[in-house]
């Protein structure tokens, strides 16, 4: 995804970066993991250079760029683009590919099953196919869905939810996550972290979330239900998805609503932050250490065979906040605005 954005300044090799993240977002889309990963490592190892890097033997001395990204840096600095990434834009079932992959909900194997049979538009889609009741919100709104909000709407929004929590129950504390707290110019969408002290289970937290949703749908804030969450698991019942919109514009916005036990809330803050590729990296160094981490919390002792894959659960590290599990993973802490890789 692109325009995420970060608060930090310019990056002498931006066009570079920008065209590897390019290039490692056709690789996902087509499933080529190994290229994926690869052009975004290679995208943050020249992030982190202060200085324009354009031959190969200095390519080559960053950690983290072998031979291939190596000739593809002198290809761009030679042509100020890559031949393969002005292929795969002729390239039309890709760009089919892509336009689906936007709609809410759909991913790349639907997408590609569309494209196979033939579909060619969202008009195509409309009128063919069998969709949920989620994809069809996400094409009515599709153009809605995919302007980025600009930072001063999230602080708009964000007040509005802000109000609302502190009238239904003003313990519960409402956090705003995502790349708004990475400090970005625009966002994807609004997602809402909601706690409250004391709290272990998300289910203690349901009832709160049902009273807030339904005042927030009769205000006309909310203007849509994607997701919500059921008693079934732990899990399920932690997130609620939607859309709102501000009363004085007709954009609809998507909003998260994620529920965090306080017992939860240094590991959820550090999931719900991200960035995505981040969140990636954490939990591969954790794994390194015989850790766990994901967004439930910093696990120990977890016994990993071939392939780092788990073979036991290992302990949860408990009453570990964001600063202390960055401090067990022996990671320098690092502020929100700094957590795009
Ligand atoms: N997240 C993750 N892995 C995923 C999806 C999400 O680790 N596959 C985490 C990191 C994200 C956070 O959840 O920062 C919120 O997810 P979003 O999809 O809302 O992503 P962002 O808020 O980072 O970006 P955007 O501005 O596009 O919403
Ligand atoms: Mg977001
Ligand atoms: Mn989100």
């Amino acid at each position: 995804k692109g325009g995420t954005g970060s608060a930090s300044g310019k990056n002498p090799n931006d066009d570079c970066i920008n065209a590897f993240l390019e290039l490692a977002a056709f690789y996902e889309r087509i499933r080529d993991t190994f290229r994926n990963m690869s052009y975004r490592k290679g995208a943050t190892a020249l992030r982190s250079q202060t200085r324009k890097i354009t031959d190969y033997d200095e390519a080559r001395e960053i950690f983290g760029i072998g031979h291939s990204l190596a000739t593809k840096i002198v290809e761009f600095h030679r042509r100020g683009r890559l031949a393969k990434l002005e292929y795969t834009k002729l390239d039309g079932r890709d760009s089919i590919v892509q336009k689906f992959m936007k709609i809410y909900g759909v991913g790349a194997s639907q997408a590609d099953k569309w494209v196979d049979q033939g579909h060619k538009t969202l008009e195509d889609l409309v009128a063919n196919v069998p969709l949920t009741e989620n994809q069809k919100i996400g094409i009515a709104h599709y153009e809605d869905f995919n302007i980025r909000i600009p930072r001063e709407e999230m602080h708009a929004l964000g007040d509005i939810v802000k109000q609302a929590v502190a009238k239904i129950d003003p313990k519960v504390e409402a956090t705003m996550g995502g790349s708004y707290r990475r400090g970005a110019k625009t966002s994807g969408d609004i997602d809402f972290m909601l706690t409250k002290p004391g709290t272990t289970s998300t289910l203690e937290l349901l009832p709160f979330l049902h009273s807030l949703v339904t005042y927030l749908q009769n205000t006309g804030f909310l203007v849509a239900a994607l997701a919500v969450p059921s008693y079934r698991s732990a899990d399920a019942g932690s997130k609620w998805h939607g859309a709102c919109k501000l009363p004085d514009n007709p954009i609809w916005r998507r909003i998260d609503l994620l529920l965090v036990p306080a017992s939860e809330w240094g590991a959820a803050l550090i999931y719900f932050t991200g960035d995505d590729i981040f969140n990636r990296s954490l939990r591969l160094l954790a794994s390194k250490y015989d850790m766990r981490l994901n967004q439930r919390g910093l696990y120990e002792h977890c016994m990993r065979g071939k392939g780092r894959v788990k073979l036991t659960e290992g302990t949860l590290i408990k009453g570990l906040d964001e600063r202390g599990i960055f401090e067990r993973l022996g990671v320098p802490w690092r502020p929100p605005e700094e957590r795009i890789l």
